[in-house]
Order: C-alpha cells, then sequence, then structure tokens
C-alpha cells in the first residue's frame, strides 16, 4: 500500500529529497549518495561548514566517508598561525587546510569517531595509523585530545605520546615543556606535550631536510626519523 512504501524509504532518503537535509559529517554526505571524493558542506552546533570528503580511501570496512580536518601536500599555505586561526580554522578545502578546532570538538562530541593519519613520503611511499577512538574536549578544557585503539597501517604510532594534551600555538602555550614547542621548538600548532613525535602543522621543507630539524611535517615512528613529509592528511569517520 501507499503507506507501506512510504516507510520503507531509508530516513536519510527521505531528509535529501527535502530542503532541511542537514549532513552533519562526511558520512551524512556519503548516505545521501554522494559518493565522490570533493568539498561539500556539512552542519555543525556552530554552524556551516566546507570540507573535504574523501569517500575511496580506507579497508574494506571503512572505505569513504572520511571528513577530513588537515591537510599537507604542497606547503601552498602558512601553518605558522596563532590561536584564534586554529580555533576557527584557515587554509583552502581543496587542498592545505586545518579546519578548526572548535568544528573537531563540535564533530566529536556527539559521536563516536575513529581517526585515519595518511602519510607519504617524496618517494611515493604510503602508509597509514589508524585510533579506533578519537574527541577534541571543548575550547573551556584546552581542546584536550583523547585519542586510543592503534591500529598499524605501517606508520607506526606517533600520536599516542599527545594523547592527553590540551591543544598549543604560539600564543597559547599549553604544552608540557618548560618553553614553548610551538613557538621555539616545532614552529607549527598541535597537542604538543615535551614536544612531539608528530607536527603535522610544521613548516613544509619539500623533504630538503635530513630529519635533524624537527619543524617540518613530521611522523616519527614511521622511520624512525623526523625527516619532512610530502602528504599529511588527517581524518576522522563516524562510528555507526
Ligand atoms: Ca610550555
Amino acid at each position: 500500500t501507499k503507506n507501506l512504501s512510504f516507510y520503507a524509504i531509508e530516513p536519510m532518503t527521505l531528509l535529501s529529497r527535502s530542503n532541511c537535509f542537514l549532513a552533519r559529517d562526511c558520512s551524512d554526505i556519503y548516505l545521501s549518495g554522494k559518493n565522490g571524493s570533493g568539498v561539500y558542506t556539512i552542519n555543525t552546533m556552530d554552524g556551516a561548514v566546507q570540507v573535504f570528503c574523501e569517500m575511496e580511501s580506507g579497508g574494506q570496512n571503512d572505505r569513504g566517508h572520511w571528513t577530513v580536518f588537515l591537510k599537507r601536500m604542497d606547503g601552498e599555505v602558512n601553518f605558522f598561525r596563532p590561536w584564534e586561526s586554529y580555533k576557527k580554522g584557515f587554509g583552502n578545502k581543496t587542498g592545505e587546510y586545518w579546519l578548526g578546532l572548535e568544528y573537531i570538538h563540535q564533530l566529536t562530541r556527539r559521536h563516536q569517531y575513529k581517526l585515519r593519519v595518511d602519510l607519504e613520503d617524496f618517494e611515493g611511499n604510503k602508509v597509514y595509523a589508524l585510533y579506533e577512538s578519537f574527541s577534541v574536549d571543548s575550547e573551556a578544557d584546552g581542546y584536550k585530545l583523547h585519542v586510543s585503539g592503534f591500529v598499524n597501517g605501517g606508520a607506526g604510532d606517533s600520536l599516542s605520546l599527545h594523547n592527553g594534551m590540551k591543544f598549543s600555538t604560539f600564543d597559547k602555550d599549553q604544552d608540557n615543556w618548560r618553553n614553548n614547542c610551538a613557538m621555539i621548538y616545532s614552529l607549527g600548532a598541535f597537542w604538543y606535550n615535551n614536544c612531539e613525535h608528530t607536527n603535522p602543522t610544521g613548516l613544509y621543507l619539500w623533504g630538503k631536510d635530513d630529519g635533524s630539524l624537527v619543524i617540518g611535517p613530521t611522523w616519527y615512528h614511521w622511520k624512525s626519523s623526523f625527516k619532512s613529509l610530502k602528504t599529511i592528511t588527517m581524518k576522522i569517520r563516524r562510528v555507526m
């Protein structure tokens, strides 16, 4: 009957046919039928924002649905920025960008998310690290990082050192070092400890460093080296 066919439609399909469809993240985008990687608009408690959705990467059980919150790939964007920039986000959604701590917090406060970090060196080698649980606290709690459940995709675990740390920028030092990691040691902004095993917002060096500097976009446990990488992507996927 008419009623039965109405209720047989997936709720998401119904929503996407109306004008009030609001995607929370790239999972909702994917489930609404848009399964190509690209820039889409999502809606958070902090308002609408554009994000890059990766709809192809991942394994058999977690392909697509990825909401990218950090991308480094060519050095086109300056990442040595103050607290307000890291809070609100900056960069180019089709290239390098930081989504913004407030959006990341709003995304991860209501639902459980996993985190995937994709790495590529200048020789074209690719590895990843997966964390089964990822969330970021509110600004009042310093945007503290919670990450656990490491699964090795060849990259090793360079993020657990940063678990439980508040976010630090050069103008807001919340790290565990007596000096200022962001300002003096790392030249980026991150959940620095004392100071880091990874520095994905570091100064882009086009691979011209030998690993003795730690200021580049790095992930130490891949090659036991702080040599800067070509590409670092950090992205989250809702656990459903
Ligand atoms: Ca400090």
